[in-house]
């Protein structure tokens, strides 16, 4: 079922500027660039684009906000949090108007973009987040007898923060929660194709009271804005999420400027295991889930899905007639499960892979065409008869594609999901519990799910093993990344 006729309501779009200081600034060169509605392919609005100038700018900006004798820095922790829930508390205000702001921009429905806002997201890891500001103890250590010895945990300072478009409003607040908690400031630049919902929140972030030069947005593109945060000699630290191609190369720009700290999130294939025990429905369920929840546009998407040849053939009939009854459309109708993907090269990218497994010798099951003649919209792909070895089962696609591969023993079954440069999630379906925690101990990943998929909790880290990414978002550990440890040795003259 699909229909991608448009039952968008109009959605007023209120920014369009950079945000420096708590001020809206047109950008320095005079140059905008176009927002488009990935369901329609057609322009939203133009947007101002932030260049190196624009960075400086905001550089300078929260230079200051860091300033040792700044009200920011002068705040007692509690002060810090409870700013932090005034923020949450506007966004959860006003969550109809950013839910449709954020599927007009991005394609997901509006349920989808609801639950961003407040499942995971948003309002619960900066609430959670601020929770964290009066409680981020260093230690005490025992020294001579003379000596005391203690650590500080202080803010590292001026933090980059560079996200990607499937998951904006999120990637935004669980950049945004660990980096206010720790006291530091921000230079975020959303992803150029999906900059307004950020850019309504800097006006809550405003309406927040939170001081100057605090939190600065930039909108514009990866090589010429994106980089000059990453090469700035300025910044204490980046935090990137993105593809590895990028992830490498802002690495690489950190080495070569000044070392500045670098948090990665990048690309996953991550594998999702099925035993043979498994309750057949439920893990049909999970893997559909798996892999085409938000257009299949996620790191953690279960894009290696191997089954045990005693239920393969079942399985795959099973999980075929779910993806043909998936519905694809208008994200803005309530009945649509799959919106649009977010442009034409990343359409255009998944339509090769489609083609490329074809080629290889995968069997096309269902799906895989194009749905209407306007929009960026994917029939979703099940391919049977999956190699290890083939482009679709190695590279991320990021798109509706499951790939099912066949096992017959569980060691093999490891060693081939391990098999890869990635390693962000895995996921083992079994009602063996022994099974399900050996595979626990066994895959490498960041994040492994038993029985379960994409359980990403806000209070549990999330992160990358290999080239997955290094640095770990959420819950306490997700705090490290934006503080100093420092060590103050007393002598007891
Ligand atoms: O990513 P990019 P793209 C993967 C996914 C997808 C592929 C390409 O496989 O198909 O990446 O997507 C900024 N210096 N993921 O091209 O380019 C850019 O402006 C500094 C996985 O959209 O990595 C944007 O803000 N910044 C993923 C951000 O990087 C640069 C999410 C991400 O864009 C830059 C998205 C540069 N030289 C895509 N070049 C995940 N981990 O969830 C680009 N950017």
């Amino acid at each position: 079922m699909s229909s991608t006729d448009s039952k968008a309501p109009n959605v007023e779009i209120k920014y369009t500027q950079i945000f420096i200081n708590n001020e809206w600034h047109k950008a320095t060169n005079g140059k905008t660039f176009a927002v488009i509605n990935p369901s329609t392919g057609e322009e939203i609005c133009q947007v101002e684009e932030g260049t190196r100038v624009d960075v400086d700018k905001a550089v300078a900006a929260a230079r200051k906000a860091f300033d040792i004798d700044s009200p920011w820095r002068k705040f007692e922790p509690v002060v810090r949090g409870n700013l932090m829930r005034k923020f949450a508390s506007f966004l959860r205000r006003d969550v109809d108007y950013l839910s449709r702001l954020e599927t007009l921009n991005n394609g997901k429905s509006v349920e989808d973009s609801k639950g961003d806002i407040f499942l995971l997201p948003i309002v619960w890891t900066i609430i959670i987040d601020a929770g964290w500001v009066d409680k981020m103890v260093g230690e005490t250590i025992p020294g001579a007898h003379d000596q005391l010895i203690y650590t500080l945990h202080e803010p590292i300072g001026v933090c980059g923060q560079i996200i990607p478009w499937n998951y904006p409003i999120l990637m935004m607040a669980w950049k945004l929660g660990p980096a206010l908690a720790c006291g530091n400031v921000i230079i975020l630049k959303p992803a150029e194709q999906t900059p307004l919902t950020a850019l309504y929140c800097a006006s809550l972030f405003k309406e927040a009271g939170f001081p100057l030069g605090v939190l600065n947005i930039i909108p514009g593109d990866g090589p010429e804005c994106g980089n000059a945060i990453a090469v700035h000699e300025d910044i204490d630290k980046i935090a990137f999420t993105g593809s590895v191609e990028v992830g490498k190369k802002i690495q690489e720009a950190a080495t070569k400027s000044n070392l500045k700290r670098v948090s990665l999130e990048l690309g996953g294939k991550s594998p999702l295991i099925i035993c043979e025990d498994a309750d057949l429905d439920y893990a049909v369920r999970v893997a559909h889930q798996a892999i085409f929840s938000n257009a299949a546009q996620k790191c953690t998407a279960g894009s290696r899905t191997f089954v045990h040849s005693k239920i393969y053939d079942k399985f795959v009939a099973r999980s075929v007639e779910l993806a043909k009854n998936r519905v694809v459309g208008d994200p803005f109708d309530a009945s649509t499960e799959q919106g649009p993907q977010i442009n034409a090269s990343q359409f255009e990218k998944i339509l090769n892979y489609i083609e490329s497994g074809k080629s290889d010798g995968a069997k096309l099951e269902c799906g895989g065409e194009r749905v209407g003649n306007k929009g960026y919209f994917i029939k979703p792909a099940v391919f049977s008869n999956v190699k290890d070895d083939m482009k679709i089962a190695r590279e991320e696609i990021f798109g509706p594609v499951m790939s099912v591969l066949k096992f017959d023993s569980y060691e093999e079954v490891i060693k081939r999901a391990n098999n890869t440069s990635f390693g962000l999630a895995a996921s083992v379906i079994t009602k063996d519990l022994t099974r399900g925690l050996t595979f626990a101990q066994q895959l490498q990943a960041g994040s492994v799910w038993v029985n379960d998929y994409d359980a990403v909790c806000n209070q549990a880290p999330f992160g990358g093993f290999k080239q997955s990414g290094h640095g770990r978002e959420l819950g306490r550990y997700g705090l490290e990344g934006y503080y100093e440890v420092k060590t103050v040795v007393v002598k007891l003259i």
